[in-house]
């Protein structure tokens, strides 16, 4: 049963059991209409409690139906309210801990609420790119009032049951209950079952007016504030349509518009993107060989090793969670720096009033610097943040293996080595494994876990559980060259050089890539990285991989020692202490220079080339990717440009984008691209996996 029923002194309690949240899947909504159906049949029944079982009264409409009939299946969410709502007998929804989306719309159908204190209210459709489609948008505005409701509706952020029950003329609660829900909400039960026995009418939220002093004026500045923040998606504006609605339309018209405009977002590519990522940040800690239940080693205390840029960063990750981290370095005056950037960190967020300052003194006191291997023996996990060079790498990583407990987990952060060879410095390469943090570590979500091939599978188990604690979207990669985002981002960079030899600046490309949404274009990224980076990281391919091609034009930058801000000038100038981007005379005349050097007559290459050119690039390295079991599965490889890499969130990443534009346009796209006789051999060869999806008319997600 997805919801069970029972009957407690003349009450029918229909507790939602559909683990983990109470999803309002199709079997649930027919259970319940089943048991109020039973309830009213019962003369012996005067009321009814409606309640959810395990940690939620409901999470809403069952995501995982989305996109199956069952969905709509009668009775569908909007039956099922109607039939609680028109019950003849009191219905009590008995509230707890998550109450949202269609939850809190089904409670909201019912006669009467009564909640604990501490439960999460919310309306979050909108971060799926929808609006509440059950009769959100119309009831909400007719129990907290249009202000606070819109609010809801648009942030789709919860609020505390306790906050909104002390709303002065809210009827959103009837009662908070003190103590325990179940006693509190059969007695109330019991009581409006008796005061209703005797014919007295049933109060329906439909039959409250939705009033606002100043509709049209508050409605203009309620579209004005969405339409500054919504930038690129549609849903919140249409959450102010039906809102507006419920004040000036009736009842069952505003329902009829909700439901319009509900199903007009189902099918924008702003929705399907934002439920694909609702999804994939999920599906991301699914390891297919790994089961859900593998034990998982307890992480008491961890060690960072390296106390610079990474391994600070790192370290206020697990100070943010409560954890003790020991932070060593080699010498006192990098270890004072290291603990001092971590206390500027800090302090720059006491100052913004983000942080409080005790809670500031109290994550700084589970810190403890030394200098020595014997203050890490007793930490469950060690990560390394150490010089990008394997021979320091192996240097530290012996040492681990000596000082580190057994069982101890041991991590590096590198963004390119291979973890394998790291594993092999040590006897337990059983309990290696990458741990690859973005810059700022304390900031970027996105956290690359790489499975070496002695990686244990509950020492995964135990990391993956380990990123949820401190807040992290881990994404499971294998060993390769660049991992996932940063062996994509190679081929992205070398393509963005082509486009210079082929005619364009820096700022058209960085322009046309940011006007589709990337926060920021390759060459600001590359500025702001440092080009040092990339350059070091070419000198080193062009040994292993002599016959890949680069346009020139990075190189000759970095021969400039124009590294970027840092330097104060890269791809683009910088007036000092600032950070906007100037185009560069000088640069732009390098390029012109470089042209004549390689014989290219320079051409106007359009918005729309230069963006399928860079995004298609990452397109066909991740069908290489994801055919190689590098990564696991398409929505991993979006989870990893969506926020590492500033791909734009309502376009939900580059595979995703991809089927949005059909692959066999996005193949034919890049075999037109592959006719440029300039562009470097094989580049826009498709990778097999895509030429097979195209050929069966199948697509990434
Ligand atoms: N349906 C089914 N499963 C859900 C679910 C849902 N609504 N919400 C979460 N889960 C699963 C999730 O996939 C994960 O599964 C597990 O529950 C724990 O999630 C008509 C159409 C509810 C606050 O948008 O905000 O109603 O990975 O890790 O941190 O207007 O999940 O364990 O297998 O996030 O305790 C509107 C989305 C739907 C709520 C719990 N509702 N969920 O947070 O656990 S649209 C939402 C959340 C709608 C109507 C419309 C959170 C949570 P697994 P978790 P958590």
């Amino acid at each position: 049963m997805s919801a069970r029923y029972e009957v407690r002194d003349g009450i029918a309690v229909i507790t939602l059991d559909n683990p983990p949240v109470n999803g309002l899947g199709h079997a649930t909504r027919s259970d319940v209409a089943a048991g109020v159906a039973r309830a009213e049949a019962d003369a012996a029944v005067k009321a009814v409690v409606l309640t959810g079982a395990g940690k939620a009264f409901s999470g809403g409409a069952d995501i995982r139906e989305f996109g199956s009939p069952k969905a709509a299946a009668e009775p569908n969410l909007g039956t099922l309210i109607k039939v609680v709502d028109g019950c003849s007998k009191p219905v009590v929804a008995a509230i707890h801990s998550v109450c949202m989306g269609g939850g809190l719309e089904l409670a909201l159908g019912c006669h009467y609420r009564v909640a604990v204190a501490g439960a999460s209210i919310a309306l979050p459709e909108v971060k799926l790119g929808l609006l509440p489609g059950a009769g959100g948008t119309q009831r909400l505005p007719r129990v907290l009032g249009v202000e606070t409701a819109l609010n809801m509706i648009v942030s789709g952020e919860p609020v505390k049951s306790e906050l909104l029950a002390m709303q002065p003329g809210q009827r959103l609660f009837d009662q908070l209950i003190e103590g325990d829900l179940m006693t509190g909400a059969l007695a109330f039960a019991a009581d409006v079952g008796a005061r209703h026995a005797g014919g007295a009418p049933l109060p329906r939220v439909r039959s409250l007016p939705a009033t606002d002093p100043n509709p049209d004026g508050y409605f203009q500045f309620a579209r004005n504030t969405v339409k500054a923040m919504a930038k690129n998606f549609p849903a919140p504006a249409r959450c102010v349509d039906a809102v507006e609605a419920s004040v000036k339309r009736s009842f069952e018209d505003g329902m009829a518009y909700e439901r319009e405009l509900f199903m007009a977002l189902m099918f924008t590519p702003e929705s399907k993107a934002l439920r694909h990522a609702f999804f994939g940040e999920r599906a991301a800690s699914k390891i297919p060989d790994v089961p859900e239940d593998t034990p998982v080693r307890k992480i008491a205390k961890v060690a960072v090793i390296g106390a610079g840029t990474m391994g600070g960063g790192i370290s206020m990750n697990f100070l943010n969670a409560g954890i003790p981290v020991v932070i060593l370095e080699t010498r006192q005056d990098a270890l004072d720096r290291g603990l001092a950037t971590i206390a500027r960190n800090y302090e720059s967020q006491v100052k913004k009033g983000k942080l409080k300052s005790d809670v500031y003194q109290q994550r700084m006191s589970l810190l403890t610097p030394t200098l020595s291997y014997d203050d890490i023996k007793d930490a469950d996990l060690v990560i390394e943040a150490v010089f990008e060079e394997m021979g320091v790498k192996e240097t530290v990583f012996k040492k681990l293996d000596q000082a580190a407990k057994p069982g101890a987990i041991l991590a590096t952060n590198t963004s390119t080595l291979n973890v394998d060879t790291i594993a092999s410095f040590t006897r337990r390469p059983a309990d290696v494994v990458g741990l690859h943090f973005f810059s700022p570590a304390n900031v970027m979500k996105l956290l690359e876990v790489v499975r070496g091939k002695a990686t244990a599978k509950d020492v995964l188990a135990t990391v993956m559980a380990m990123a949820k604690v401190i807040k992290k979207t881990a994404v499971v990669s294998g060993v390769c060259d660049g991992f996932i985002g940063n062996r994509m981002v190679e081929q992205y960079i070398r393509q963005s050089g082509f486009l210079l030899d082929e005619g364009c600046t820096p700022s058209q490309v960085d322009r046309a890539i940011e006007k589709f949404g990337f926060a920021m274009g390759p060459f600001r990224m590359s500025d702001l990285a440092g080009n040092d980076i990339g350059w070091a990281i070419r000198k080193r391919r062009a040994v292993e991989f002599p016959n890949i091609r680069y346009s020139k034009t990075a190189d000759l930058l970095c021969e400039k020692g124009r590294f970027g801000q840092k330097t104060g000038a890269g791809w683009y100038d910088y007036k000092a202490g600032q950070r906007d981007a100037i185009a560069s005379a000088e640069v732009e005349q390098m390029i012109v220079d470089y042209r004549k050097t390689i014989g290219r007559a320079p051409r106007k290459v359009g918005e729309e080339e230069i963006v399928q050119r860079l995004v298609y690039s990452l397109v066909n390295e991740a069908a290489r990717i994801l055919e190689e079991g590098i990564a696991n599965k398409a929505s991993d490889i979006d989870m990893v440009y969506l926020t590492g890499y500033g791909f734009p969130l309502f376009r939900g990443g580059p595979l995703c984008y991809a089927d949005s534009q059909g692959l066999f346009n996005v193949v034919r796209a890049m075999q037109h691209f592959g006719l440029n006789p300039h562009d470097d051999a094989g580049f826009w060869q498709p990778a097999p996996l895509l030429a097979r999806l195209v050929a069966e008319g199948k697509s990434f997600t």
